[in-house]
Order: structure tokens, then C-alpha cells, then sequence
């Protein structure tokens, strides 16, 4: 991949890692720790100490059923902890997790280098936003909302039907005056998919690099790992490294990871092994 984020430019395969931060009440694994500005802050510092490349910062729950947010809420959690980082001198790009275009546009305002839509550019008015302020943008699958997606998991061709949803998306974005150059696509672990729909779609997830975007991935303690595992979320990070690592071997550029070190130690191992083979493989064998 080779775009500029913020003030970095992310160049090569990577593996480049996303440390989340939620600033909510009700996030599915890390809700109510980080709901105080500064508690938020001090997360993303140490997300950065442990190798993060870039932070993704959320005031809404995207999880099945989460109760939705309005904007001034949500941007009453986000934007004093993007202000409060780049007055401390944070020194890595800093996504915003929304989709909302008024709390985009309040975190871009605010210092924010990137915006993380899991809805795929649903809204025009987002759109706008980010092709105004030339910003980079994660365009993730998901049918539906957050709150009704489990009633769309129904696909005859996964793969062929997400990868054709995203380059709606793409289409959306270049309709909105987003160059493509400035796109990263998601496949959406557990948007709108099953756990058993979610794996199949982790198995092949290196085809959709045939959408000529770097590709991010967000694995971390979700549900599939506990439908296979039946460990709880707080017990999820083993299996968030398997996948980590799958994604890696797969030639995804870019995981969006709580647990940063292990992560990187993961990443690392599996980039090694990707590079020894000469590079990404449609599987990872
Ligand atoms: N997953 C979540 C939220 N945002 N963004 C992208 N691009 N890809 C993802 O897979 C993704 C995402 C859900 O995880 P989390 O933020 O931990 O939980 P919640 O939505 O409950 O806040």
C-alpha cells in the first residue's frame, strides 16, 4: 500500500496495526473504561508505546443491537479526546470511528487524520465531509444498520456479494469526489454476517485484494471466536492472534486490534513468514 495518513505515509505491505479506543458506555468489549477524556487519552499513549501505527477512536457501539447515538453525544466523547492528544503532541494519525458526518466533521476540526465509516459511505453527507476535507477513509461492509444488520446475513455467494458491496462503495465515494487513491476497504467481521459467514469470508479474505485497495481488518475479540472457542470476550485474544495472523499471511495491510503488543508480536512473526515465501498467498499454507 502507499498512502499519507495524517502526517505519515503508510508504504509496503505492512502489517500496520489500529489500536481502538472506545470512549462509550456499551462497547461490546471495552465499553465504560475509556468514557472519561482523559482515561481515553492515556489509552491511546499506551497504545502508541506498544507499536500501534495509528488509533481509532469511537463514541458509538457498533456492536448487534447497540442502542444508537446521537451526534452531539458523540461528539461530547470523541472530540475532547482528539483535542487532548494533539495538544499533548500525540504523535500518531488518529481515525475516527463514525458514521456521522457532523461528528466527522467535528474530529477532523479537532486534529482527527482519518475517517472509519463501518457503514461504507451510507450517508451523502458524510461523503461530502470527507472528500471536502481530503482526508483518507476506511469503507467497511455492512448491510443494513448495526441495529438490524443480523436480519441481512443471507448471502448465496459471500465473497462475490461483499466484494461487489464494496466497489458500490468505492463507487459511492468517487461519486462523492473521493479519489480511490484515498480508500481502504473492510471486509466487516460480524457486520451483517453470522459467526460461520464470518469465517468463511476470514478464509478467503485475500481474494479481495483483486479490489486493487489496501485492505483492514478487524477481527479483535469478536463473536466467531467465541462461537468456535466459547471463550468469553475477555478471554478472546488467542484466537484474535490466529486471525491476526491469517490476515497477515493473506496480505492484509492493516488490523484493527484492542491488544496492540501481542498483535505486533503476532504480526511480526506472521510477516516474516509471508516475506519468506515470497510474499501474500491466496491461503495461508
Ligand atoms: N469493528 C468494530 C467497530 N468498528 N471498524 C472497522 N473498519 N472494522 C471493524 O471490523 C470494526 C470497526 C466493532 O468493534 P469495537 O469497536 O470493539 O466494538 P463496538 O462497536 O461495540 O464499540
Amino acid at each position: 500500500m502507499r498512502l499519507r495518513i495524517g502526517a505519515r505515509l503508510f508504504e509496503g505491505p505492512g502489517p500496520f496495526l489500529m489500536g481502538v479506543v472506545n470512549t462509550t458506555p456499551d462497547s461490546f468489549s471495552d465499553g465504560g473504561r475509556f468514557l472519561d477524556p482523559g482515561a481515553a487519552a492515556a489509552q491511546a499513549e499506551r497504545l502508541a508505546g506498544e507499536g500501534a501505527d495509528l488509533v481509532d477512536l469511537g463514541g458509538e457501539s457498533t456492536r448487534p443491537g447497540a442502542a444508537p447515538v446521537d451526534a452531539a453525544e458523540e461528539i461530547r466523547r470523541v472530540v475532547p479526546v482528539v483535542a487532548r492528544l494533539r495538544a499533548g503532541g500525540f504523535r500518531l494519525p488518529i481515525s475516527v470511528d463514525t458514521r456521522k458526518a457532523e461528528v466527522a466533521r467535528a474530529a477532523l476540526d479537532a486534529g482527527a487524520d482519518l475517517v472509519n465509516d463501518v457503514t461504507g459511505l451510507a450517508d451523502p453527507a458524510l461523503a461530502a465531509v470527507v472528500a471536502a476535507a481530503g482526508v483518507p477513509v476506511v469503507l467497511q461492509h455492512l448491510r443494513g444498520t448495526p441495529a438490524t444488520m443480523d436480519a441481512h446475513a443471507r448471502y448465496q455467494d459471500l465473497l462475490g456479494e461483499v466484494a461487489a458491496e464494496l466497489r458500490q462503495a468505492l463507487a459511492r465515494a468517487a461519486a462523492a469526489g473521493i479519489p480511490e487513491e484515498r480508500v481502504i476497504l473492510d471486509p466487516g467481521l460480524g457486520f451483517a454476517k453470522t459467526p460461520d459467514q464470518t469465517v468463511a469470508l476470514l478464509a478467503r479474505v485475500g481474494e479481495l485484494r483483486a479490489l486493487g485497495r489496501p485492505l483492514l481488518v478487524g477481527p479483535s475479540r469478536k463473536r466467531f471466536i467465541g462461537h468456535l472457542t466459547g471463550a468469553p470476550v475477555e478471554d478472546r485474544l488467542p484466537g484474535t492472534l490466529a486471525a491476526v495472523t491469517a490476515c497477515v499471511l493473506a496480505g492484509v495491510e492493516l488490523l484493527r486490534v484492542h491488544d496492540v503488543a501481542p498483535a505486533r508480536q503476532a504480526a511480526a512473526v506472521a510477516a516474516a513468514l509471508r516475506d519468506a515465501r515470497g510474499g501474500a498467498g491466496p491461503g495461508f499454507g
